[in-house]
Parts: C-alpha cells; sequence; structure tokens
C-alpha cells in the first residue's frame, strides 16, 4: 500500500511488516524531500519513522491519546492522519503546522512546541480518563534531550494519580539538538546496555570480592537469592518513582515495537518504554551531522548545502563573536545556554580553549539556567543567559524572584525576539518586552543594527547595578561592515536617527523604532515623505529605563507620536510611551495640546506562522501601512 493511500490510521493496521517497512522508507523519503524543499525539521523526524507506524498500528487513535513532546518529530504522524494531501503547505503561511496543533486534526491531542510538557499533559488526559470512567489509552513519547527539563520530574512525581495504563515513551537518540549532557543522559547510557551484560558485570563484581569481604553476598548471588533489584535492574531510578521501566527496545524494528507496545497496554500501571533510535536514519548527512540536520532551511540532498546560503553573519553570530572577545578580556563572564549552544551563540566561546570551560550548558532547563546565573552573580561572576525569547518565558519567576529581587546583574540575551516565521506562534518570541519591562530592577534593550548590538553587549558586561536584558531577532546582518571596536551606551538614552525638517510643521510625526523594526520607521518617513512631510526618528535602543524627561521634551514638540516594536502592543514599548503620555499635560505641548499616539506592534492574539516579512505586512508593520495610520490619525487639517 502506498502512503498516499493512507487516509488514517486504520489504513495501516491490517499490513503485515513488510508493507510497513515499506512504508516506513516512502514516508522518510517524503520527509526527506519536503524538509529539502521548504525547511524544517529533519533529524528528529527521520529517527521517529518505525515508532510512528507501530504506535498507530497498535494505538486505536484518536480515541487512544498520543502526546508527543516538542512535536517537532511529528512529521510521520502527520502523514498517517489523513494529511498527507497538505503535507506540503507545512510550515507556510496558511498551511499545515510544522508541530502538532488541536486545531488542525483531532488526531493531534495536545499542541506543542516547547519541550517537556508531555508528561504532564499527558498525565492530565490519564487522570481525565479515570475520572471520566472510559477506557482509553494515553500514550506520551518524549526525546532524551526533553527528559532534562524539570516539569518532566515533577510529572513523574505524580503519575501514580492515575488508576489504569499511562504509557511514555522514552525516544533516546542521545541527542537533544546536540548531544545530550548532563548525569541523567549519562544513566541512560548506561540503561542501554543489555541487562544480561549488566547482571553479569554484577556478577563477576561479587566474585571479585575478597571472599572474607564479600563471602555471604557472593553465596547469596550464587544461589540466585540475591535481591538484585537495585544492582541490576534497570531503569531502578523510574522503579523507584513508581513508573514501571521496560527496554531498551530497538526503535527501528517494527515488530519489535509492536509486540511491546500490545503487551505494555494491558498493564494498569504508569509504564515507561525505553526505545533506542538514530537520529537523522535513513539519510547518511543527517545520521552523521544529526545536529547540523535538526532545524534546517532548503538544502540540496546531494550533498546537504544550503539551497540559498546567507550573504551575510546572522545575528546570533555577531553576538557570539562580540561575546568572545569580550570573555578574553573579562575572566568573570561566563555563558549559559539551554541545550542551545549553537543556537544561541555561545558554540564561539565553548570552541575557544581559552573560554570554554566558563560556558555552561544545563540542557533543557530554562529555570535553572536563571537560578544557576543568579548563583553565579552572587559569587561575583557575570553571567550571559543567553535563550530564545520564547523559552526564557518558561523561567519568569526565577527572573523576578531569583535576579532581579537581588538585583543581581545577571545579564539575558534573547535571541529571536519578534516574529520567527515557520515555526509559528509557539516559538514567535513577542511577549518579552511586555513580560521583561514590568519587573523592578530590570534593564531592557533593543539593537536597531549589529554594531549596536555589539555595544550593547558590551554595555552590559560593564553595567553591574542590575539584571540586564537585550533582545534581537532571527535576522542577518545589514552589512559587512561590522565595527571591531565597542562603546559604552548611555543606560536608557534614545539616539536621535534624523530630525523632522521644520517645512514638516503641518504635520509634526515622531516616529520611534524599537530595535530592528527601526528599519520600518525609516520605509514609513520615506513614504511620509512623498506628501512633504518629514518625521523626526529615533532609535529607542532601551524600553527600560526610559529618558522620561527627554521623551516629554520631544512629545512636546510633535503633534503624532508613533511607536513601531515587534513586540505585542499590550505592555510593549507603545505602552510605555502611553504612560509617559498619559502623565503630560495640554500645557506643555507646543500648540497646547497632547500628541496622539499611534501604537503599532503586534496584536494581542496567536500570530500564526509564515514568512516574516509577509506577516509583518499582513499585521500593518510596514513602512505603507504605518504611514497610512498616521496620516488616519492626524489632527484634522494637518495632513
Ligand atoms: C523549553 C524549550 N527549550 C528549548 C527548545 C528547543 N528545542 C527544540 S527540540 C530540542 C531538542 C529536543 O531533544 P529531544 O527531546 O531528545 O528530541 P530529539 O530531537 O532528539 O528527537 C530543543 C532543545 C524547546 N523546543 N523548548
Amino acid at each position: 500500500m502506498q502512503l498516499s493511500q493512507i487516509h488514517s490510521p486504520q489504513d495501516i493496521k491490517g499490513l503485515n511488516t513488510d508493507e510497513l517497512n515499506d512504508l516506513s522508507k516512502e514516508i522518510r523519503e517524503m520527509i526527506l524531500n519536503h524538509v529539502a524543499e521548504h525547511g524544517g525539521h529533519l533529524s528528529s523526524c527521520l529517527g521517529t519513522v518505525e515508532l510512528t507506524l507501530a504506535l498507530h498500528y497498535v494505538y486505536d487513535t484518536p480515541n487512544d491519546i498520543l502526546i508527543w513532546d516538542v512535536g517537532h518529530q511529528a512529521y510521520a504522524h502527520k502523514l498517517l492522519t489523513g494529511r498527507f494531501e497538505r503535507f506540503s503547505t507545512m510550515r507556510q503561511k496558511g498551511g499545515l503546522s510544522g508541530f502538532p496543533k488541536r486545531s488542525e486534526s483531532e488526531y493531534d491531542a495536545f499542541g506543542v512546541g516547547h519541550a517537556s510538557t508531555s508528561l504532564s499533559a499527558g498525565l492530565g488526559f490519564a487522570v481525565a480518563r479515570d475520572l471520566l470512567g472510559k477506557k482509553n489509552q494515553v500514550v506520551a513519547i518524549i526525546g532524551d534531550g526533553s527528559m532534562t527539563g524539570g516539569m518532566v520530574f515533577e510529572a513523574l512525581n505524580n503519575s501514580k494519580q492515575t488508576k489504569q495504563n499511562y504509557t511514555i515513551i522514552l525516544n533516546d537518540n542521545k541527542m537533544s539538538i546536540s548531544p545530550s549532557l548532563g548525569t541523567f543522559s549519562k544513566y541512560l547510557s548506561k540503561l542501554s546496555v543489555k541487562h544480561r551484560g549488566s547482571i553479569e558485570e554484577v556478577g563477576n563484581l561479587l566474585r571479585s570480592i575478597p571472599e572474607h569481604l564479600g563471602k555471604s553476598l557472593r553465596e547469596l548471588f550464587e544461589s540466585g537469592k540475591l535481591a538484585l533489584t537495585g544492582l541490576t535492574n534497570p531503569g531502578q531510578f523510574f522503579s523507584d518513582l513508581s513508573v514501571r521501566y521496560f527496554g531498551p527496545y530497538d526503535g527501528h524494528d517494527i515488530p519489535e515495537l509492536i509486540k511491546t507496545f500490545q503487551d505494555i497496554k494491558e498493564i494498569p500501571d504508569v509504564c515507561l518504554v525505553h526505545i533506542l533510535t538514530q537520529k537523522g536514519k535513513g539519510y547518511k548527512l543527517a545520521s552523521d551531522n544529526p545536529t547540523k540536520f535538526h532545524g534546517y532551511d532548503p538544502f540540496h540532498i546531494e550533498d546537504g548545502s544550503m539551497a540559498f546560503p546567507k550573504p551575510r553573519p546572522t545575528l546570533t553570530n555577531i553576538f557570539g563573536k562580540a561575546l568572545l572577545s569580550l570573555a578574553k578580556q573579562d575572566k568573570s563572564i561566563v555563558g549559559i545556554s539551554a541545550a542551545m549552544l549553537d543556537g544561541c551563540g555561545l558554540s564561539l566561546m565553548k570552541n575557544d580553549p581559552e573560554t570554554a570551560e566558563r560556558v555552561f550548558d544545563v540542557g533543557i532547563a530554562e529555570e535553572h539556567a536563571v537560578t544557576f546565573a543568579a548563583g553565579l552573580a552572587c559569587e561575583g561572576f557575570t553571567p550571559v543567559v543567553a535563550i530564545y525569547s520564547t523559552f526564557l518565558q518558561r523561567a519568569y519567576d526565577q527572573i523576578i524572584h531569583d535576579v532581579a529581587l537581588q538585583n543581581l546583574p545577571v545579564i539575558f540575551v534573547l535571541d529571536r525576539a519578534g516574529l520567527v516565521g515557520s515555526d509559528g506562534p509557539t516559538h514567535h518570541g513577542v511577549l518579552d518586552l511586555s513580560y521583561l519591562r514590568s519587573i523592578p530592577n530590570m534593564v531592557v534593550m533593543a539593537p536597531s543594527d549589529e554594531n549596536e548590538l555589539r555595544d550593547m553587549i558590551y554595555t552590559a558586561t560593564l553595567h553591574k547595578s542590575s539584571p540586564i536584558a537585550m533582545r534581537y531577532p532571527r535576522a542577518i546582518t545589514y552589512t559587512n561592515n561590522i565595527r571591531t571596536e565597542f562603546s559604552e551606551l548611555e543606560v536608557g538614552k534614545f539616539r536621535v536617527v534624523r530630525e523632522r525638517a521644520k517645512e514638516s510643521d503641518k504635520l509634526r510625526v515622531l516616529l520611534i523604532g524599537v530595535g530592528f523594526l527601526l528599519s520600518k520607521c525609516l520605509d514609513t518617513a520615506g513614504v511620509l515623505s512623498e506628501r512633504g512631510i518629514v518625521p523626526t526618528i529615533i532609535d529607542a535602543r532601551f524600553v527600560k529605563p526610559l529618558d522620561i524627561a527627554g521623551y516629554k521634551k520631544l512629545f512636546s514638540e510633535h503633534s503624532v507620536v508613533v511607536t513601531v516594536e515587534d513586540n505585542s502592543v499590550v505592555g510593549g514599548f507603545g505602552s510605555a510611551i502611553a504612560e509617559i503620555l498619559a502623565e503630560m499635560s495640554s500645557a506643555e505641548c507646543i500648540g497646547g495640546v497632547v500628541p496622539r499616539l499611534v501604537r503599532c506592534g503586534l496584536p494581542d492574539s496567536f500570530v500564526g506562522q509564515g514568512e516574516i516579512e509577509e506577516l509583518q505586512e499582513d499585521l500593518g508593520l510596514s513602512g505603507q501601512r504605518i504611514a497610512e495610520r498616521i496620516l488616519e490619525n492626524a489632527p484634522k487639517g494637518s495632513a
């Protein structure tokens, strides 16, 4: 049977092993071709093909519940659950999501994108089933990388709440985005050794104990009376948490997986099935280098090279290089990443022998990363916590309670701020200005170009009196003209990019751009100039603190104030400006009128996926649309 003939998991129930294996080849090919053309998560999806087939073969989905952790590995699941026809639209505007999404399919039981949520959500489903007197199965599928998230242990600690079967499948490929790190990962590696081997190892160990010390222990072992639990029982850690451990099994052996799941279903308990898979399986370039192909832009299948090579360095790269050179001068600087050394630019510091020992990858553990940084700061270090804007949401209380309340000089570097494109709503970083701005003691900066980014990280390392955050988008640099020197910026001060022309007295427009959206202000000015309006343009640089006196003076001289940011308009920079304007009286303003405020930013709703520029255009963040709003809001007779 061909993949195009599979309309629902029912269609694979009668297939034999050969047919299932053939199907797995076709699925792999389809995933590879799709990602090569459109980009997406390749390595993880290639590793879960057989697992997905076996799950849909055994379980009665959607009545039985499958919950994918992160969800970046679920392309095969999409293909088997009625989305074959629309597969080519995935991650594009209006198309299928790159992650499971409840509104997209009844087979997507739980929406995901962030890691380590599946065990808690699955337990919720399992307890709901018990309370409702239902009998369906609940299965959570989680990678070894995502197991390092603290929520997983919170869920395991609670898992005895359910009275029937609740199955956790641990998809262990020894990789997070890069190789999994930490003691838990080492523990899983030990479990991957066949049990027989470990029993023999214990026997050898006991036999090697001198007779006068270990005689009775040895005799008990030889007679088979020694309870091996604790010495040879694989998965002891899980057993101690009352979770029954099974495995490890070959995650690419469909008959073995089917048999295992059929057996596990019958056990009225919380069961963890440990399977071993290979990330990138079936495409040698990805299995040899799964990190490179974890999340990848369009590429040539023959050699893995990018279809559209980036013409200039990324901002991530600019940050990484700047931090490396600063860390070489200032030995107090330490870098902290939550499983994203490459993604956040810290791998440069990690790969340099001079700074390597001051970089810590803590795994997918954003909360821990922040409080760990707080401890380091207490002892005089200058921790730089580099985490994507969307993932730092995880650590909100840690930022407040552990860092800001104690006014510790921790530096937060938020990459992927603003809209991120095809990863969509789970990954857009559009709330950070709102959530950081409301925290006392916090300084919040947004560079408008790559050189300002360098100056901001430099300023942050000198700023020892409070926590400080810098956020910047997923972008490449504007130019190759990157300065080598650094300049310290005055905290809280904006930069005047262009003064208003006197001949624009009729409509006095003040455009304030936040971060890289300063470019939209320049575009807007271009559109306005066609009507003879030459506005003042400001690079905000800081979202907190604000130079209130400086802003009030500017406001008093303008009739329309426009804020442009790629953050939610709720609580963002525009809101901060509204707070200042609310305190101004008309007597302070030229012309006797407090200027009107036009806040351009992201709406109070979750924004879908799509190319960044097209989403911005749709949301009114283009020079043309901003200019139109300004003219609509101009005081009567002024435009
Ligand atoms: C809270 C959070 N932090 C970071 C990420 C970024 N991220 C996506 S997948 C991934 C690695 C997941 O590893 P694992 O669970 O082992 O799955 P694999 O890709 O190896 O199949 C990371 C760090 C995320 N999605 N969520």
